[in-house]
C-alpha cells in the first residue's frame, strides 16, 4: 500500500473581535474557535510561516468605547438582513468547515468504488457522527436504492427452520414496533495499515474507519418471530444485500435472541443515507462492519455458519504461524486521542484539553487511561456522559505542555475487564502481518516544534 498524503488542515482564521449592539465586547468567536486555532494543522502552520503566534496576535483592533460609532466598522452581519428561512430546504455546514470531509487514501484501492473514506476523527466533537461524514466502505460502489421497490425476504435453509417465510416491504418493516440506539461501527480493517510499522500520517487514516450512530430499525427477532423460526435448529443467520458485492455473512442466533441485532432504517433522526445502505441495514452492534449488511435484501436461518467468500477468504486473520483464524467478529476494546493526533501543530507551550474516542465491541468503556511520556506514567481521563454500551465514549483530560517532546497515548479498559493492549502484546499473539482486528495503543509524537507526529514505540 502507498502512503497516503496527509488531508489539508484547516485554514487560520484570524479571530474577529467586535462590539455588539449594546457596546459589550463579544469574544465569543475566539471561544469557539480557540482550540482549532491553537493546533491548527501542518499546513496552515507552513503557510503562515514560522511565526504562527504572531498570526494569532493579529486581532482586528477594538474601537474605543464613546468613540463615533461610525468608525466602528461593523460587520454586514450585525447591520445588516440575514438570509431568508429554508434557504437550502435541507441546511448544510458553514462554508467556513468546508476543510471537514471523509477523505479517501490515495492510492490505497485499485477503484473508487471498492474502496473506502475515512472519517474525521480530529475535527468531531462528542460521540456521534455526522450522517454526511459517516466513513464508507463499499465492495463495489453505492446505491441509490427505491425504498418502495425494496424488499425482505426471510426464509429457512429448509422448511422446517422457518414455518411462515415472509417478504416484507419496507412499509410493513416500518409498522412495527421500533427502537432507537447509539452504536459505533468499525471497519475490521480499522487500523490495519500499522500492522507492521507506521504507514499514515493522521487519525482519520489510522482510525478513520470508524463511526458512531443513533441507529433505529425492528429488532430483527422481532421478524424472526413473525416467520416461526425454530430456534433450536436455527443457530445463525446469513444476512445478504442488494448490491453487486454479493455481500454474505453469517451472524450468531445469540445476537439476534438478545435483541441487539436491529433491521435499521434510521440514522440519526433521519433515514439512512444511501451510502450507508439506505434504505435497510443490518446493525450487528460490537462486531465488524462487513457484517451491518447494507441495501439488507434476505436474512436466511440456517444450523450451521456458511463460510462465504467475505468470511472464509477476506476478513480473516493472519496468525504468526501461517494459520488463518476465522469468524472473529467482536471489535475489542480500543481508544484513541483525536485532538492532539498526527498532522496537528501546538502553537505554544500551555493548556491543551486532550480528547479521544474510546469503545469496546463487548460492553461500556469503563476508564480510559491517558499517558503523556509514552507510558511510563497514566492519568485517568474524565468519561463524558453518556457512556454507552457498543458506543463511542468521548474522553477529555486536562494538560499542560511544557514545550517538550511528549508521547501522548490512551488505555481504554471495559466492563468485561479487558485492557487495550501495546503493540508489543498484540504483535506476541497476532504478528504484524495481520489486517484485521489491530486495537493496540496508539502513540502520537509531539515534538518540540509542536508538530504531531504518527510513531510506534518497541
Ligand atoms: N451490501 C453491502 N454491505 C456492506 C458492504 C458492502 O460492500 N456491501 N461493506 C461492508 C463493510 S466491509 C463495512 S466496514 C461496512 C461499512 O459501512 P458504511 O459504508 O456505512 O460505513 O458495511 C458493510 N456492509
Ligand atoms: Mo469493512
Amino acid at each position: 500500500m502507498t502512503e497516503p498524503s496527509a488531508p489539508p488542515g484547516r485554514v487560520l482564521k484570524a479571530p474577529e473581535n467586535f462590539l455588539s449592539k449594546d457596546g459589550v465586547r463579544t469574544v465569543f468567536r475566539e471561544a469557539r474557535s480557540g482550540r482549532r486555532d491553537f493546533m491548527r494543522s501542518a499546513f496552515a502552520a507552513a503557510a503562515a510561516g514560522a511565526s504562527g503566534s504572531a498570526a494569532l496576535a493579529q486581532s482586528n483592533p477594538v474601537p474605543t468605547e464613546g468613540g463615533d460609532p461610525n468608525i466602528l466598522n461593523l460587520p454586514a452581519h450585525t447591520t445588516g438582513l440575514g438570509q431568508p428561512v429554508a434557504t437550502d430546504g435541507y441546511g448544510r455546514p458553514s462554508k467556513f468547515e468546508a476543510n471537514v470531509q471523509r477523505r479517501m487514501s490515495p492510492g490505497l484501492t485499485q477503484t473508487t468504488q471498492s474502496s473506502v473514506s475515512f472519517a474525521p476523527l480530529q475535527s468531531l466533537f462528542g460521540i456521534v457522527t455526522p450522517s454526511g461524514l459517516h466513513f464508507e466502505r463499499h465492495h463495489q460502489g453505492w446505491w441509490d436504492v427505491d425504498p418502495s421497490k425494496h424488499r425482505l425476504m426471510v426464509n429457512g435453509g429448509d422448511e422446517t427452520l422457518v414455518k411462515s417465510p415472509k417478504i416484507f416491504t419496507l412499509d410493513e418493516l416500518m409498522r412495527l414496533p421500533s427502537v432507537s440506539r447509539f452504536h459505533f461501527i468499525e471497519c475490521g480493517a480499522n487500523t490495519g495499515m500499522e500492522w507492521g510499522n507506521v504507514a499514515v500520517p493522521t487519525c482519520q487514516y489510522s482510525h478513520g474507519m470508524l463511526s458512531c450512530s443513533e441507529f433505529t430499525g425492528v429488532p430483527l427477532k422481532v421478524v424472526l418471530d413473525l416467520c416461526g423460526v425454530d430456534y433450536k435448529r436455527g443457530r445463525f443467520v446469513l444476512a445478504e444485500g442488494a448490491d453487486g458485492s454479493s455481500m454474505t455473512r453469517t451472524i450468531p442466533m445469540e445476537m439476534v435472541e438478545s435483541g441487539e441485532v436491529l433491521l435499521a432504517y434510521g440514522q440519526n433522526g433521519e433515514m439512512l443515507r444511501p451510502e450507508n445502505g439506505y434504505p435497510l441495514r443490518l446493525v450487528v452492534p460490537g462486531v465488524q462492519g462487513v457484517s451491518w449488511v447494507k441495501y439488507l435484501r434476505r436474512i436466511e436461518v440456517g444450523d450451521k455458519p456458511w463460510a462465504t467468500k467475505d468470511e472464509a477468504v477476506h476478513y480473516i486473520d493472519l496468525m504468526p504461524d501461517g494459520q488463518h483464524r476465522q469468524y472473529t467478529s467482536i471489535q475489542e476494546c480500543k481508544s484513541v486521542v483525536t485532538t492532539p493526533s498526527g498532522g496537528q501543530v501546538l502553537l505554544d507551550k500551555g493548556f491543551y484539553n486532550i480528547s479521544g474516542l474510546a469503545w469496546s465491541g463487548r460492553g461500556k468503556v469503563t476508564r480510559v487511561d491517558v499517558s503523556v511520556d509514552g507510558g511510563r506514567n497514566w492519568r485517568s481521563a474524565r468519561l463524558e456522559t453518556p457512556v454507552l454500551s457498543k458506543s463511542l465514549t468521548r474522553f477529555n483530560l486536562d494538560w499542560v505542555w511544557d514545550g517538550r517532546p511528549a508521547l501522548i497515548q490512551s488505555r481504554a479498559m471495559d466492563d468485561t475487564g479487558y485492557v487495550q493492549p501495546t503493540y508489543r502484546q498484540t504483535r506476541a499473539v497476532r504478528g504484524s502481518r495481520s489486517i484485521y482486528h489491530n486495537n493496540s495503543i496508539q502513540t502520537w509524537l509531539v515534538q518540540e516544534s509542536g508538530e504531531v507526529k504518527n510513531v510506534q514505540l518497541s
